[in-house]
C-alpha cells in the first residue's frame, strides 16, 4: 500500500520511523513542512527535514529528538568568540549538512533534488519531499515582540510568548513539486502525523494547489492526533491552541482538519468522542520507544486495510 505522509518535526519523524520499520520502502514518501526553514550563520537550516534524515538514517538524537547523536558543538563556540549571538544551537556534524545544502541551493539545485542528495548519501529508501521549493517562512504573531520567525519563537522565546496569529511568508507563490504531484497521485492513502496542526501541517496545507490534489481522488485521508489528554505530547501545540481560541482536545484538532478528512486516529486513554469522519479508531498513540513507533504505524495501517476492502 503506498502510503504519503505529511509530517513536521519531533512528533512526525517518530510517524515515519514507524512507517519505514512496516512498509516496502519504495511505498513510503514523507512530505515535509519547509515553514520552519531558516538562515543561520549564512546556512540554510531546514530543522523538520534534518529531524526526518537523521531519525531515518538512525542518526538521530535520541533526547532531543532533533540533531545528530553525541554532536559537538565546537563551531558554534568558535561563532560565539567572534560575537555571534548564536542562540541556535548547530552541532558540529549537523553543520555539514546545511553547508552542504546551502551549496547546492547557492547552485540553483531546488530543495527537492539537494534533499535527495542527501537522503541517498545518508542511506535513505524512502523518497523525503519538501512541501514546495520555494522558501516559506511561518510568522508568529505574538503578544510580547509581535510577529517573530518562527525559529525565534520557538527556540529563543522556548515557545513562551503568547501566539496571536500565523502568518506565512511566501506561501502565494509557493507550488507543490512535481515529485509530491506524482506521490499523491500514485498513493493509496495519505496520513498526517500527530505533529502540530496549525505550526507543521497547515503550512503543507496552505501549499497552493496541494490540499485540492490531496482532495482530488477518493482515498483514505487519515490525521492521528497530537494531542492526548488535553495535552500536546511535545511542543506548543495545545498552549497554541488556548492562545488561538481553541478547546486544546482531539476533537479540536479534527474540526480544524474539517472535510480534508475522511478518518482520524486518537488516543486510546482519551474519552471516546462522535465525530463526523466515517472512520475513527482510538489506538495507543504516544510512541516512547521505537517498538510504540512500528506498532501505531502497523495498526494505522491495517486498520485503513480494513475499511477500504469492505
Ligand atoms: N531546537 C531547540 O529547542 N533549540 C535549538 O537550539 C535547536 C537547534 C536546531 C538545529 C538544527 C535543527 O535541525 C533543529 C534544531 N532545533 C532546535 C529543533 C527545531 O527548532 C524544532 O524541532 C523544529 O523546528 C520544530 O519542529
Amino acid at each position: 500500500m503506498k502510503i504519503v505522509t505529511l509530517v513536521g518535526g519531533v512528533g512526525g519523524a517518530k510517524l515515519a520511523l514507524g512507517l519505514s520499520r512496516v512498509l516496502p520502502a519504495e511505498d513510503l514518501t514523507i512530505v515535509v513542512n519547509t515553514g520552519d526553514d531558516t538562515w543561520m550563520y549564512g546556512l540554510r537550516i531546514c530543522p523538520d527535514m534534518d529531524t526526518i534524515m537523521y531519525t531515518l538514517a538512525g542518526l538521530v538524537d535520541p533526547v532531543n529528538g532533533w540533531g545528530i547523536a553525541g554532536d559537538t558543538t565546537h563551531a558554534l563556540e568558535a561563532l560565539r568568540r567572534y560575537g555571534e549571538d548564536a542562540w541556535f544551537r548547530l552541532g558540529d556534524q549537523d553543520m555539514a549538512t546545511h553547508i552542504i545544502r546551502t551549496r547546492y541551493l547557492r547552485a540553483g539545485r531546488s530543495l527537492t533534488d539537494v534533499t535527495a542528495l542527501l537522503t541517498k548519501k545518508l542511506g535513505i529508501p524512502q523518497t523525503i519531499l519538501p512541501m514546495t521549493d520555494s522558501p516559506v517562512a511561518t510568522m508568529v504573531d505574538t503578544v510580547e515582540y509581535g510577529e517573530i520567525d518562527f525559529q525565534t519563537y520557538f527556540v529563543r522565546h522556548r515557545w513562551q510568548p503568547q501566539v496571536k496569529g500565523l502568518r506565512l511568508d511566501g506561501i502565494e507563490v509557493a507550488s507543490v513539486p512535481e515529485a509530491v504531484t506524482r506521490a499523491l497521485n500514485a498513493a493509496d492513502a495519505v496520513l498526517i502525523a500527530p505533529s502540530n496542526p496549525w505550526l507543521s501541517i497547515d503550512p503543507i496545507l496552505a501549499v497552493p494547489g496541494l490540499r485540492d490534489q490531496l482532495m482530488a481522488r477518493p482515498i483514505p485521508r487519515v490525521a492521528i492526533s497530537p494531542i492526548v489528554g488535553g495535552a500536546a505530547i511535545k511542543g506548543p501545540a495545545a498552549k497554541m491552541m488556548v492562545e488561538l481560541g481553541h478547546e486544546a482536545s482531539a476533537s479540536a484538532v479534527f474540526a480544524h482538519y474539517g472535510d480534508l478528512l475522511n478518518g482520524y486516529v486518537y488516543d486510546v486513554t482519551d474519552h471516546s468522542l462522535s465525530l463526523s469522519a466515517p472512520h475513527t479508531a482510538q489506538f495507543k498513540t504516544v510512541m516512547k520507544t521505537d517498538d510504540d513507533k512500528e506498532h501505531l504505524a502497523r495498526v494505522v495501517i491495517e486498520w485503513i486495510q480494513t475499511w477500504m476492502s469492505m
